[in-house]
């Protein structure tokens, strides 16, 4: 069965990526997600990569 939605549910978090993406790019700031499960090496990565 399909269900039709009546609002767009993501419509809050669009305008703030929009907003951020603005933001960012006015202040030629790159700005990168990185995402993986827990213990993965996140933490570990974004340390070493600035002590690099
Ligand atoms: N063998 C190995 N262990 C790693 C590597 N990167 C991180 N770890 C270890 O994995 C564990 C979790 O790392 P962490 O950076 O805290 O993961 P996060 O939860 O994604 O932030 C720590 O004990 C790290 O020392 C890697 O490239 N190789
Ligand atoms: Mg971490």
């Amino acid at each position: 069965m399909k269900i039709k939605l009546q609002e767009d549910v993501l419509k809050d978090q669009n305008l703030a990526a929009a907003f951020n993406r603005k933001t960012f790019k006015k202040n030629h700031t790159l700005v990168i997600n990185l995402m993986s499960s827990p213990g993965a090496g996140k933490t570990t990565l974004l340390e070493e990569t600035i002590k690099a």
